[in-house]
């Protein structure tokens, strides 16, 4: 995969040179180019921002260095040109759909990826309009909450994609068991010492009974999900659960009506 980014702070993506994908990088399993804006400025003072049409605080980006940054990577895209497909361009932003597992198990199947970093109040909309000739453009946020700039969501998002690329982790049957593998948050995990500060790691994970092992650890997925994300237990597909699933779920708040996963009390449950 290629992968480029472009920011006026990069040596803020600097952190992608190290763990996974720095070594990922060196492997060769992922191509990520990190480009400056003020590259592509001409002006004594690389100027990318000036002042808001219609007023309002703040600065906003000027369209033309983002043209002549997001045209050169078009133009080096791996993806063949008259093949109908394009490059996708993410462009963070507070206003966009919100980045999840889903989306990334997506995105770690393209060709190329470039991220388009902003700053200040954002970037001017016609940059995304025109973009959409050569990319295939998707404002993206990491979430609800806001942030200064780009930057910090491309990191987050290149490193869920990036772990995804085969080969980058080293055992791929660890992609299999995370967080959100199965629609349900992962379980705790221990190490040794057996006892820290009084505090015991659960016997059962000492007992080498595997099968014991699986069924405590599918509880405490069950339970912390129902008690910190109920939002995805009842999304869940009932016809995943069996019946010890099922009475886990009992004891921490749910119950199964009409083929539905529905919090107790809700639907006149006691
Ligand atoms: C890109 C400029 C700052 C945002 C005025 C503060 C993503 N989940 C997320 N939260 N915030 C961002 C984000 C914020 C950005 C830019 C992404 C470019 N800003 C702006 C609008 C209000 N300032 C994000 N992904």
């Amino acid at each position: 995969m290629r992968i480029d980014v472009v920011s006026i702070f990069p040596e803020y993506l600097a952190a992608l040179d190290l763990s996974l994908i720095g070594k990922a990088r060196r492997e060769n399993l992922l191509d990520l180019n990190v480009h400056d804006l003020r590259d592509y400025t001409h002006d004594r003072h690389r100027t990318v921002d000036d002042t808001p049409y219609g007023g309002g605080a703040g600065m906003v980006m000027k369209p033309e260095p983002w043209a002549a940054a997001l045209g050169r990577i078009a133009t080096e895209s791996p993806v063949a040109k008259g093949s109908g497909d394009k490059p996708i361009l993410i462009v963070p932003s507070p206003a966009g759909a919100v980045f999840n597992q889903e989306m990334a198990y997506e995105l770690a199947e393209a060709e190329h990826l470039a991220f388009a970093c902003g700053r200040y109040e954002g970037i001017d909309e016609r940059v995304i309009e025109s973009a959409a000739e050569a990319f295939d453009v998707r404002p993206v946020s990491i979430g609800d909450y806001v942030l200064n700039g780009g930057e910090v969501a491309v990191l987050a998002m290149v490193e869920a994609i990036g772990r995804l690329i085969p080969g980058v982790i080293g055992n791929p049957e660890s992609l299999v068991e995370e967080s959100h593998s199965d629609g349900l948050l992962e379980y705790p995990v221990y190490t040794k010492p057996a006892t820290w500060e009084g505090r015991e790691v659960p016997e059962v994970l000492l007992s080498g009974n595997h099968g014991k092992i699986a069924r405590f650890r599918r509880n405490k997925q069950l339970e912390r999900t129902a008690a910190r994300r109920p939002d995805l237990i009842v999304q869940l597909d009932v016809a995943t659960l069996n019946r010890h699933d099922r009475d886990t779920l009992w004891h921490s708040g749910f119950a199964i009506v009409d083929g539905k996963i529905v919090a107790k009390g809700e639907a006149g449950q006691v």
